[in-house]
């Protein structure tokens, strides 16, 4: 039997190598088995200060980045979380029985709290895991695959879903994270203690899936070494030269022993000149295609409504169960 698998990324910005190898990846490969929902959630998007004319434009480059990276309409369910308003009923009802204490301690809240200011951070963005837990929940999902940095949200999830089926009936699916053993977890090129992000400040942190191949270029042979040479894995005491040959995996699929046979004799330059080369191979084609999709708006926007007649049944039928088992309405 097909699982139902349910992920998505934030329309924050262009989609960087992070993204694409801890999430992406991993989606075009479990679409051939699986029955996906994959997912562009505007509505988190907006839990940091944004500008609404940037997040439009962002929408349609999140879809046109799925779709070049593999993800296929014909086997997958792509569409915008605002335009299915289920998520947010749904994220509302499941805030009557998530507790602040659990919310407190999730690690992505104090991050970005802690980056524009605890007492400034918005309730929304406090309650950002509640709606997160509701987009999974709403789809039965029983598969989210995810970066490592995820992996406590759907902790929540699956805390949220129990709790709601022992005060209400069995209702929600236990849903499971998905991790890689490579790549869950790909770090700043600049520095290898915090995770790749969209949002870095630092303009040489993050190779994005649009940088152009001059780019790409700079960004990987400006990447920081460790102190001690050799291009072997050890994720504790070399984490940067690590970091490079996680991607270095990811764009060839050489394993990290034939990573380390290849560039035995050899230093930091000659692997970064290789890494910068076999990124832009794997990211050149997909850049082309994303040009080749946001060309054709009309297309795109044919896409994405198809997906939001699908996934609005689908959760329009699981929030009739849900606000009957709660006991809303007449
Ligand atoms: N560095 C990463 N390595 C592996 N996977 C990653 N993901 C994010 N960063 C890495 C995975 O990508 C998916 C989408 O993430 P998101 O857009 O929901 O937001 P995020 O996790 O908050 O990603 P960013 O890049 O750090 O964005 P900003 O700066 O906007 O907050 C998720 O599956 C995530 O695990």
């Amino acid at each position: 039997m097909k699982d139902i698998v349910f992920s998505g990324v934030q329309p924050t910005h262009s989609l960087h190598i992070g993204n694409y190898i801890g999430a992406l990846k991993q989606w075009a490969h479990i679409q051939q088995q699986h029955h996906c929902y994959f997912c562009i959630v505007d509505e988190h998007a907006i839990t940091v200060p944004h500008d609404p004319t940037t997040l439009r434009q962002r929408i349609q480059l999140v879809a046109a980045i799925y779709l070049a990276a593999g993800i296929d309409p014909k086997k997958s369910i792509l569409f915008v979380q605002s335009e299915v308003p289920q998520h947010t009923e749904l994220g509302w009802l499941l805030m009557t029985i998530a507790k602040m204490g659990e919310l407190e301690r999730m690690t992505q809240y104090k991050d970005k709290s802690r980056k524009g200011g605890a007492s400034g951070a918005s309730l929304g963005l406090f309650g950002y895991p509640v709606l997160m837990a509701a987009d999974i929940l709403l789809y039965d999902t029983s598969i989210v695959p995810v970066g490592e940095d995820q992996l406590q949200h759907v902790e929540l999830a699956r805390v949220l879903a129990r709790r709601f089926n022992e005060r209400y009936g069995d209702t929600f699916v236990i849903p499971q994270p998905l991790i890689q053993q490579f790549g869950a977890r790909i770090m700043s090129l600049q520095d290898p203690s915090v995770k790749m992000s969209k949002s870095d400040e630092h303009e040489m942190a993050a190779v994005f899936l649009t940088d152009e191949d001059d780019v790409i270029r700079k960004k990987i042979m400006r990447a920081v070494t460790d102190s001690e040479a050799g291009i072997v894995y050890d994720a504790e005491k070399k984490p940067a030269v690590s970091n490079l040959m996680t991607i270095y995996h990811h764009m060839t699929g050489q394993t990290m022993k034939e990573i380390e046979a290849a560039f035995d004799d050899k230093g930091y330059g000659d692997f970064k000149k290789a890494l910068a080369e076999a990124v832009i191979t794997h990211v050149g084609p997909i850049r082309a295609k994303i040009q080749g999709y946001l060309d054709d708006p009309t297309e795109l926007n044919k896409t994405l409504d198809a997906g939001r007649d699908k996934a609005l049944a689908v959760a329009e039928a699981k929030m009739k169960i849900v606000r009957n088992k709660m006991g809303l309405g007449r």
